[in-house]
């Protein structure tokens, strides 16, 4: 049986993961390490949490060998938006984590998943159907920690071993807790004002494809990857998974099937629309579904039904 850290366990992505890892492996054997608030609800209820500055690697040290970790889901960054702001915080978050979490994995031999993403490509990068392997320049500082984080997993694995793991999460939508700073994020709030009957104004201009993932699909990623046989990965870090691709007009005529009168305007925000220029319109996730069966469950219709059933269930969204 697995015995569990995630580091960031309060994020978009860790809220859910610690839900969905403590399903399956048990509550005391998953650890939620986190840094700072908002927490969801029942989060300091729900098993082992710890606060953890991932910069600091005595802190992580120090769980893993408490709680004899032996795989680290390691989610600390700054998304793509918030990260041109804040570069070093975001490259010693981004990477600094990353290092600490690797050298601590290769002392107590635990597995280290680190998820890189679609912002990993640039504006040179083939943009439809991209490569598992292609070129890999982006002018990102987001990017630039991802395609890092991936350089410095695939090095611990090749030099001393240590089990590291990666997907390339496009954008992730998700009904539990609210991402933040990410160029993506518009097709998280858009649900969210549709709902409460509000207009919704759109920061990326219509023709703005991006690969999308409903959140079940990205956490099913996330455990399968881990769980799967090493002896059939040809790669590591980090693997192209997609689910969907969409723009803004799509994803608004998927949600007015359900609200007919719902509105949505467009106020371009240049930083995300730089950044989502830069990024592949779709991504080829051939090599995943060869090497270890990654297949998404959720399209856009399926996900908008879900969302919108979700969210009208919850008290004051
Ligand atoms: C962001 N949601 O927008 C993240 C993600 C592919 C997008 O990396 O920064």
């Amino acid at each position: 049986m697995k015995n569990i850290l995630i580091i960031g366990s309060s994020g978009q992505i860790g809220s859910e993961l610690s839900i969905k890892l403590r399903s399956i492996y048990g509550e005391a054997n998953v650890v939620c390490g986190y840094y700072k608030p908002p927490f969801p609800d029942g989060f300091f209820e729900a098993g082992p949490t710890v606060e953890i500055d991932a910069t600091d690697i005595s802190q992580i040290a120090k769980v893993v060998k408490k709680y004899k970790i032996d795989t680290i889901y390691n989610l600390a960054a700054i998304l793509s938006a918030t990260a041109e702001k804040y570069p070093k915080r975001s490259w010693d978050v981004g990477l600094g984590s990353l290092m600490n979490c690797l050298d601590v994995a290769r002392e107590c031999k635990c597995a280290v998943f680190t998820p890189s993403s679609i912002g990993a490509f640039g504006s040179n990068t083939p943009k439809d159907k991209t490569p598992q392997d292609t070129v890999q320049r982006p002018n990102t500082v987001y990017g630039i920690t991802k395609v890092m984080g991936e350089l410095l997993s695939d090095y611990y694995f090749t030099r001393w071993g240590v089990d590291t793991r990666s997907v390339r999460f496009p954008g992730i939508i998700s009904n539990l807790t609210h991402p933040g700073g990410g160029t993506t994020d518009y097709a998280v709030e858009i649900y969210y004002n549709a709902v409460r009957g509000e207009k919704f104004i759109c920061p990326v201009k219509a023709g703005t494809f991006m690969d999308m993932m409903y959140m079940p699909d990205a956490l099913n990623a996330a455990v399968n990857i881990m769980e799967s046989d090493p002896s059939k990965l040809v790669h590591r870090n980090s693997f192209n998974i997609a689910a969907m691709s969409f723009d803004p007009e799509m994803i608004y005529s998927a949600i007015k099937k359900h609200y007919p009168d719902f509105v949505m305007e467009y106020d371009i925000d240049p930083l995300k629309q730089a950044i989502a220029d830069s990024w592949p319109n779709s991504i080829d996730d051939t090599c995943a579904r060869e090497e270890w069966g990654w297949k998404p469950e959720y399209d856009l219709e399926k996900m908008t039904a879900n969302m919108i059933t979700v969210l009208k269930e919850r008290k004051n969204i």
